[in-house]
Parts: structure tokens; sequence; C-alpha cells
């Protein structure tokens, strides 16, 4: 399913396809969304435009548009055209809906078929997914898109570890489709089976939907013996397939033919240089059920410049190393707990298990990172323990120039999760 004549397009050729479909989708949602209409007139701008720099006269769209518009108010189509809904996984907040017609999913399929041809995948390939199925995006977007594919699919959704372990050996996995924080939870649990992921046929796996670090990366691809390739997406846009990595490892190729990708200065709301890093905004071109114009992802990223030597011309994003809402600011310093994760990944006698507590002491703030032991480690080596710890510390002060407390616990005491994970807890409310 790699298809060079989409993916490898010349950029005019590319340029002329992009400002096609974008012509045609703002006349769609002037015409059919009304939130779109009265913002457009608003901000005084018409959707017939000329050039593709046009779209940056037009207004942002916030997840607070989403909420406010729930359940259907943002779908361009009658509620008899939408085959599916999903909705996004947000914590905070009511949640949002996105709806897909049947084009919507076909092009969805194809995209993460593309996405698994980008990871090495082709149709001898079995492939276990052990995300979600359900209202989130990850289960029936992987499983779509590897039917697609022509390859063995596995729809084994999330939980249940001795069994993911167990079918993956049973049924000859060959590419792991999860959270890169469930994978290493599966391979933990593989190695108290006494099951040597290495012997496995495992080629790769495909990991997102939540920030990982390229150290935590480099301890996946070693424990489990297969290529670590970062898939990122999000349902307000799709799902997974808006962008993923190339067996290059090396930034993911955003499927430009689909959606446009803009990197703004968040305080300015202006566009940044390819290179320079802001918050990631995506606007839709072919999305028909719930079409998206400048959606602020609130993910921070850059593109990266150059060509990539896959031969794939579609521009690369680094991988998102968090959302503004996630970013810490301790004592003036920004930090996003995937930092955290890249330096504990590299310190041997810690485990990349890992939670930034936020808590309060009268009124100051207060911020530590538990960090768990390597099962190997003794807890009962005191001294060892202690050196441990100031390392720890120290390596996160000079990687982030800020002190943080860092307290070690014991193995296994930090909970996983077969998700997303949850790298922060705010005790202060
Ligand atoms: O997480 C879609 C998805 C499913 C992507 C499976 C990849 C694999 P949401 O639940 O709407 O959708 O969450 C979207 O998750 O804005 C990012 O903050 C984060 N995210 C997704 N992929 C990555 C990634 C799915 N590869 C939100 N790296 C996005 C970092 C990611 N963050």
């Amino acid at each position: 399913m790699y298809q060079p004549e989409f993916e490898a397009m010349a950029r005019e050729e590319l340029n002329d396809l992009q400002l096609q479909r974008l012509q045609a989708l703002l006349k769609r949602v002037y015409e059919n969304v009304p939130l779109y209409r009265d913002k457009f007139d608003a901000a005084g701008v018409s959707p017939d435009i000329t050039s593709l720099e046009d779209l940056s006269k037009f207004p942002f769209t916030v997840k607070d548009d989403m909420r406010s518009a729930y359940p259907y108010g943002m779908f361009a189509v009658p509620l008899k055209d939408i085959v599916r809904v999903h909705s996004s996984s947000g914590t905070t907040g009511q949640i949002t809906v996105v709806g897909y017609t049947k084009g919507d999913i076909e092009r969805w399929s194809d995209l993460m078929a593309r996405t698994l041809a980008c990871a090495g995948a082709g149709p001898e390939d079995i492939v276990q997914v052990t995300y979600g199925y359900g209202l989130f995006t990850g289960g029936l977007g992987v499983h779509y898109g590897s039917e697609r594919l022509g390859a063995t699919t596995i729809p084994i959704s999330g939980g249940n570890t001795k069994r993911q372990v167990q079918v993956m050996k049973d049924f000859g996995t060959t590419i792991l489709a999860c959270t890169p924080s469930y994978a290493l939870l599966i391979a933990e649990t593989a190695l108290e089976m006494g099951i040597d992921l290495h012997d496995l046929p495992l080629k790769a796996g495909i990991f997102g939907a939540e920030p990982w670090s390229e150290n935590m990366r480099l301890q996946v691809e070693e424990i489990m013996g297969c290529k670590a390739i970062d898939i990122y997406g999000l349902s307000e846009i799709m799902g997974p397939g808006v962008a993923s990595e190339c067996s290059e490892q090396h930034g993911l190729h955003v499927n430009e033919d689909h959606f446009l990708v803009e990197i703004i200065d968040p305080e300015t709301l202006q566009p940044v240089p390819d290179g320079e890093s802001g918050e990631v905004v995506f606007t839709t071109l072919t999305k028909e059920g719930i079409p998206v114009i400048r959606y602020r992802t609130r993910d921070i990223s850059r593109i990266i410049p150059g060509e990539c030597p896959c031969g794939r011309g579609f521009r690369r994003m680094e991988r998102v190393t968090g959302r503004s809402d996630d970013m810490l600011i301790i004592r003036g310093v920004n930090v996003f707990p995937s930092q955290i994760e890249q330096v504990l990944a590299g310190i041997p006698g810690v485990a990349p298990h890992y939670q930034v507590i936020l808590d309060k002491r009268g009124s100051m703030d207060t911020v530590e990172v538990n960090v768990e032991v390597a099962p190997d480690m003794s807890f009962d080596e005191i001294r060892e323990l202690e050196a441990l710890q100031n390392r720890v510390r120290g390596e996160i002060q000079s990687a982030l120039a800020v002190s943080i407390a860092v307290k070690l616990v014991e193995p296994k005491s930090i909970e996983r999760s077969q998700g997303k994970a949850v790298r922060v807890i705010d005790k202060r409310s």
C-alpha cells in the first residue's frame, strides 16, 4: 500500500491537489456548518480562495468549538450519511463526538494501510491490534487499515496482558499495535512468563497515542527485539493515520494529500518557519462527516527541514514531545514529562516507569518525580539507592536545567496503563 503516486508526488502537483481540495472544503463547510459560516463572516473571510496561503486568514478551530457543538453540531452532512461515530479521549470537560461517512471510513482505511506499509508491513503480516476498540479511534482505525492492507488481523483490543503475550507467541504476531507504555508492560509480562520476545517473529510495533521519548524507543526495541515505529493522530482530525514514521525513524510523514499542517507560535498565533517548534495546526482536506479548519491541537512539534531518504515527499513532523496543556512550569522552566522520561530511560538501574507528582506544601507548589528502580536492583542496598537517586536528580538537572525532587519507588509500584499512561498526578486541588 505504498502509494508513490501520492506519497512521492512532486511538490507543485501536491500543492495543486491541496488547493483544489481546500477550495471545495471551504465552500462545503461554509454552506453546511453554521459554526464555520458565522466564524468566517465574523473574520470577514470568503471561502473563495485562490492560493494555499489564503488559509492563514481563516480563524482557528479549538476544542471548545467542538464542545459547544456537542454532539453533532459540527457535522457537515445529515446524520443519515454518518456510518460511525468516535469520540475524543479527553479526561477533562465534555467529550467531543466525531462522525465518519462511508467515504471517510474508506479514506481512513487507506491511510491506515499506508501507515502500516510505512512501518514495513504487507499482506503477509499478522497484526495484533491491542489498541482499545470502542469510542477510542486506535483499535478500529488500525483494524480497518490492517484489513485494507490484506494483513491477518487479530482484533484482541487492550487488556489481559498475559493473553496478549500468549497470542503473540501462538498466532505468530509480526506487527504489534498499542501505546508505547503498554508495549513495555507486555514486555515485562513476557519476561515473567519466561517468554523471550526475541524468539518470536515480531518485526515492528506501531506505537502511539501518547508522547514517548527517543530513549524509550531504544529500550522498547531492545527488549522487544523489533522496530518501534511512532504513529500519530487525533480523533478530531481522523484518529491514527494523520502522520507516521517510515523505517528511517526520523520524523513522522504527514499525509499531506489529506491534511494541511501548519506550525504556529501559540502566543502570537503566527506561522513559524520550518525547523522551528510550535503548536501543530491541521486542516482536513477530504473529510466529509466532520471537516475541520485550522484545528489547534495543542501538540508541540516542528517540521523537520529536508528530504527523507525513504523517497516519500511528504514533510515530516518531529515526534510530539507533549501537549501545551501537559507542560509543567517548574520554577520558570518549561518541562514536558516526556523529557523526564528521556533522561530516565538512559539511566541503568531505573525502569522507565515514572510519575510526576504535583502537590502543595503550605502555599508552595511542589514537584516530585517517582521513579521505579529496575527489578534487578536490590531495594535493600541503601547506599546504592542513594547514589542512584542522586544520579537521577543530577541527570534531570543537567538535561532540563532545573532541579526536581526524585523519589525511588519499588519495582511495579507505579500503576500500569493498558492505554495512555498517566504521567502527571496533580494533588493540589
Ligand atoms: O490517540 C489517536 C491515535 C490512536 C494515535 C492510536 C496513534 C495511535 P486521541 O485519543 O484523540 O487520539 O488523542 C490525541 O494524543 O493530540 C496527542 O496529544 C496524543 N498523541 C497521539 N499520538 C501521539 C504520538 C489518538 N505518536 C492526542 N506521540 C494527540 C505523542 C501523541 N502524542
